[in-house]
This record gives C-alpha cells, structure tokens and sequence, in this order.
C-alpha cells in the first residue's frame, strides 16, 4: 500500500499541532515551564529539595539525574548545564549519560 505523500505531511503537522496544544514536549531541567532551562530552574529544584513549594513547580521535569528522587544534585547538574560546565541532560531514556556527568563533575 503507498501511502500518498500530503497525508503523511498533514498527520506531520497534526501531530505537532497536538503535541503543542497538549504539552506533551516537556523539557528535563525546566521546571518553571518557561520553556528554557536556566539557574532559575537550578533555584527552584533547590527550594524544593529544602522543604520549601515552589509555585508553578513541575515536578516531572526536576528529577536531571533521573535517579527518581529529587535532590540538590539535580538542582547543581541544571546549574552546571547552565554555565556551560557540562552537557545538558535532555530526557531519561537513555539520552543523559552518567558515566560522562561522573567524569565531569567528580573527575572519575
Ligand atoms: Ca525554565
Ligand atoms: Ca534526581
């Protein structure tokens, strides 16, 4: 069966469009959901960790290290992808590399 190519460019758009809308895309490290990471984010993982809640904190997007607990190590990894130290972690399926992060940050 061949599939006719402006219905696959129209399930494309489609698909974008809904994800969009629905904000499926979310991005690890930005849990203010302003769409960027930066020390704000850091900031805010932080005040989480030491008890206090953020408003507008989403807690999907803060565990960096994908260690499936939310600690200051997570704040400090956003902090350090911020200033450019290390690599961005992007997603937990597979995509963050520990082994990397450990060799940056504990030089092991
Ligand atoms: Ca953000
Ligand atoms: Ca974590």
């Amino acid at each position: 069966m061949k599939i006719k190519k402006p219905f696959i460019v129209l399930l494309f758009f489609t698909l974008i469009i809904f994800i969009t809308a629905t904000g499926a895309y979310a991005i690890l490290g930005d849990v203010n959901n302003d769409s960027i990471v930066n020390i704000l984010d850091a900031l805010m993982i932080a005040r989480y960790y030491v008890g206090f809640n953020p408003v507008g904190f989403n807690i999907d997007n803060a565990d960096v290290d994908c260690n499936n607990v939310i600690t200051i190590l997570d704040a400090l990894i956003v902090a350090r992808c911020y200033v450019k130290l290390i690599p961005c972690p992007t997603d937990c399926a597979g995509r963050w590399d520990q082994a990397l992060y450990d060799q940056n940050v504990f030089g092991q």
